[in-house]
C-alpha cells in the first residue's frame, strides 16, 4: 500500500483524489499541502481522507508517512516538491507542465541523472487513453508505413475563464499535442509556427486571441498541422489522424448512441476533457502506483518528455510574435532517458 502525499487542491487535485477514493488500488493519501490551508482542509473532508495537514512541501516530501509524491499546484510552483522528491529518492507523479520553463525542467533531468534513476512521471494523461494506444501499436507495427504528415483537432467549447491568454492556448491545449506527436512519431521537433487565422467574433475572452493553428515540422521532415478553438461553441473535440506512406491511421468517433428523432440523426458532444479522458486519467494513475509499489522503474511520460513539451511551447509562444518558422534545439538526451517509448 503506497502512501501518497499530495501538493495542491484545485481541480485536477479533485479529479485524481476522486478516481484515487472510488476507482484505483494499492494506495492512500496520507499528507495534504495546500499553500490556502482551507482548500487541503475541504478537500479532506469532502473525500474523507484519512490523512493529516501538512505544514509545508518540505514537511510533506520529507515525512516518514510518505512513500510517494503527488504535485497538483499552480504550473509555477511544480520544480520544488519535484527536486525535493528526487532530493529524498521518492516517486513524484507531476500534473503537466513539469516546469514553466525549460532552464527549471534542466535542473529537474540533472537531479535525475545525477541520481542515476527516473523519480518523475509527468501527467500527460493522453499516453493512456486506449484509442491514443491504438493509434501508436498501429503506427508502430509499421501498418500505415513510415508516418508523414498529420491533423490534430483541439476545440473546447468556450475558453476556460474570461481571462484565458494567446499564450494559454499553447501553455494548456497544445502542450498535449505536443507531447503526443513526437510520441507517435518517434522524432524530435525541428521546428513550429504559429498562425492566426480570421479571429472568431464570438471569443469573449479579451486577450486570447483565437482560434490558432500550430504546425510543427519534425528531424525527418513529417509535418502535422494542429487546429486549436477555445470557441467551437458546439463541445470538446479532440481528433488526431496520422498520414503514412501506405495508409491512414486516426483516432475513432467517440462511442456514443446515435439518436435518430425528430428528422434528425446526432448524438451528444462532451462539454470537456473530464469525460473524454475519464479512463486516461484512471490508467495514468494506477500505472505511477503499481510501480510505486512493485518498486519498479517508471515507465510513462519522462522528465525528458516534460522538457520536450515545454521547450516546444516556448517556441510556440514566441512564434507567436510574428507567426514565424521558430527553430527548436534540444540537447542530447541523457542515456537515462533512452528507453524505447
Ligand atoms: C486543460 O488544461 C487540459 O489539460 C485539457 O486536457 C485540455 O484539453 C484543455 O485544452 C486544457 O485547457
Amino acid at each position: 500500500m503506497v502512501k501518497i502525499g499530495l501538493i495542491g487542491c484545485g481541480a485536477i487535485a479533485h479529479t485524481h483524489v476522486s478516481n484515487l477514493v472510488n476507482h484505483l488500488k494499492g494506495e492512500e493519501i496520507t499528507e495534504v499541502f495546500d499553500v490556502v490551508p482551507q482548500a487541503a482542509k475541504d478537500l479532506i473532508k469532502e473525500y474523507q481522507l484519512n490523512a493529516h495537514l501538512s505544514e509545508s512541501v518540505d514537511a510533506l516530501v520529507n515525512s516518514n508517512n510518505v512513500d510517494v509524491v503527488m504535485v497538483c499546484s499552480r504550473n509555477d510552483t511544480h520544480v520544488e516538491p519535484i527536486l525535493a522528491a528526487i532530493q529524498a529518492h521518492k516517486y513524484v507523479f507531476t500534473e503537466k507542465p513539469l516546469a514553466t520553463t525549460a532552464a527549471a525542467c534542466k535542473k529537474i533531468i540533472a537531479a535525475e541523472v545525477a541520481a542515476g534513476q527516473r523519480f518523475v512521471q509527468v501527467g500527460f494523461m493522453r499516453r493512456y487513453d486506449p484509442a491514443y494506444q491504438e493509434l501508436k501499436a498501429t503506427i508502430d507495427q509499421g501498418l500505415i508505413g513510415a508516418p508523414l504528415m498529420g491533423y490534430c483537432r483541439h476545440f473546447m467549447t468556450v475558453p476556460p475563464t474570461s481571462y484565458f491568454k494567446t499564450e494559454n492556448t499553447i501553455n494548456d491545449s497544445f502542450i498535449h499535442e505536443s507531447d503526443i506527436i513526437h510520441w507517435l512519431f518517434k522524432d524530435d521537433y525541428a521546428s513550429v509556427q504559429v498562425q492566426f487565422p480570421r479571429p472568431n467574433s464570438l471569443n469573449p475572452a479579451a486577450e486570447l486571441k483565437d482560434p490558432q493553428i500550430v504546425t510543427v515540422k519534425m528531424k525527418q521532415g513529417a509535418i502535422v498541422n494542429v487546429y486549436l478553438n477555445q470557441n467551437s461553441h458546439y463541445g470538446y473535440e479532440v481528433r488526431c489522424q496520422v498520414i503514412g506512406e501506405k495508409g491512414i491511421a486516426q483516432l475513432p468517433e467517440v462511442n456514443r448512441l446515435d439518436l435518430h428523432a425528430d428528422r434528425k440523426i446526432y448524438h451528444d458532444v462532451d462539454y470537456d476533457w473530464s469525460n473524454r479522458f475519464v479512463e486516461a486519467y484512471q490508467r495514468e494513475l494506477q500505472d505511477f502506483i503499481d510501480h510505486a509499489n512493485r518498486q519498479e522503474a517508471l515507465t510513462g511520460p519522462t522528465a525528458w518528455d516534460g522538457y520536450i513539451a515545454t521547450v516546444t511551447s516556448d517556441c510556440a509562444i514566441q512564434s507567436q510574435k510574428n507567426e514565424a518558422v521558430v527553430p527548436i534545439e534540444l540537447p542530447e538526451r541523457p542515456e537515462l532517458y533512452q528507453t524505447k517509448e
